[in-house]
């Protein structure tokens, strides 16, 4: 079936999405988000790409809005006028960062991707904890997360920065890699077989869209140099694009993050933290917060130089912020009871002082 051009074996299908597909009735299409834009949905199908509106049931019944974001297989409705995103298949990963425009929301930055390319360049010193950051967002999705050190080119010490950036990245592969050279390209390259899916995410001016040319073989993204002035990217890429590579696999290409909130993402932080993690588990008090407590395994590790203090500094930062996250998730859920009592109570009121007219 390559009516216009493109199986769904292509776009990443598998026995698991073609299960979900079963599940609802067989008149609706599927096919996969390639772009998500003020409300629309770029989904492309073997038939060729529908530009389509979530259906109203959908934005009213979903937490995050109901739009469908890049990555999300998804199933159309409606007519050849008006295609209509009828529904969006239960998703396999999830990559959630805090909505940086608004307070206690999520924003899903992309569905159903197998892998997570978190790209940093080697022009300068690493920025440690912005990686430590993206493992935490990176591990809470359920996708696994691979470092791509870029520029290695620009670097007169490649191995040794990998070696500190190993240190702070626990149980994640690593890959040394330059799009001038054409370094470990052929390595990123394997976590694309077998039609997976991966996207990249990393600061502007990181080298992801010139990745995706390398990967791809040909330029199908834009890049630009970065400012001369602070090194800093021009935020190029505006949109997140799915991008079916000519050798197979897929990949997203992401503008450069300029906040990387943290999300309802505790399990995640235990696992980029997984050191620390282990660390805790000797602490005299099981709900040890590591700020002082007597017996406290992880303090003592840092004492000894076990454990670098920048490293316990972050942990305790990204927890902290969390713990706002959840916070704020209470409030918002203790506002949202009230109101529907409120809601519950006047139409009881109501019934008993107009009879229920329905009867
Ligand atoms: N020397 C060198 N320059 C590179 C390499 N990879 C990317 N660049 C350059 O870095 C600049 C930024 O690259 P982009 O691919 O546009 O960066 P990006 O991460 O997509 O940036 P945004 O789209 O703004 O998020 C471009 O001028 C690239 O040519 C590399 O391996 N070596
Ligand atoms: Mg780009
Ligand atoms: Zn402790």
């Amino acid at each position: 079936m390559t009516n216009g051009g493109i199986t769904l074996a292509a776009l990443g299908h598998s026995p698991a999405v073609a299960a979900l597909i079963a599940t609802h009735p067989h008149d609706l299409v599927p096919g996969r988000v390639i772009r998500s834009d003020r409300g629309f949905a770029f989904v492309q199908t073997v038939e060729g790409l529908q530009v389509a509106r979530p259906a109203t049931r959908l934005v009213k019944s979903a937490a995050d809005g109901g739009i469908p974001v890049v990555g999300d297989w998804v199933l159309l409705g409606g007519d050849e006028a008006e295609p209509l995103v009828e529904v969006v298949l239960e998703r396999t990963t999830a990559i959630m960062r805090r909505d940086p425009g608004r307070s206690a929301r999520v924003q899903v930055l992309a569905a159903n991707v197998d892998v997570v390319f978190v790209t940093h360049p080697l022009a300068g010193e690493p920025n440690l904890s912005r990686i430590e950051r993206e493992l935490a967002l990176v591990w809470d999705s359920g996708a696994q997360p691979v470092i791509l050190l870029t520029k290695a080119d620009l670097s007169d010490d490649a191995q040794g920065a990998r070696d500190t950036v190993a240190a702070i990245a626990p149980g994640v592969d690593i890959h040394i890699t330059s799009a001038a050279t054409g370094a470990g390209i052929d390595e990123a390259l394997v976590y694309l077989a077998g039609g997976r899916t991966a996207v990249l995410i990393g600061p502007s001016g990181s080298g992801k869209s010139t990745l995706v040319n390398a990967l791809a073989g040909e330029d199908v993204q834009e890049t630009r140099e970065v400012r001369v002035a602070d090194g800093r990217g021009r935020h190029t890429t505006v949109s997140r694009e799915l991008i079916v590579l000519p050798g197979g696999g897929l990949i997203i290409d992401t503008p450069g993050l300029r906040a990387v909130g943290m999300w309802d993402s505790s399990e995640g932080l235990a696992q980029a933290f997984s050191d620390i993690d282990a660390l805790a588990a000797h602490c005299r008090f099981r709900d040890c917060r590591h700020e002082g407590e007597p017996g406290c395994a992880v303090e003592a590790a840092v004492e000894r130089g076990e454990l670098a203090g920048r490293r316990l500094d972050s942990f305790r930062e990204l927890q902290a912020e969390i713990a706002t996250v959840n916070e704020q998730l209470d409030v918002r859920a203790r506002l949202e009871k009230k109101r529907e009592d409120k809601i519950l109570a006047r139409s009881i009121k109501d019934f008993y002082k107009n009879g229920d007219k329905r009867r």
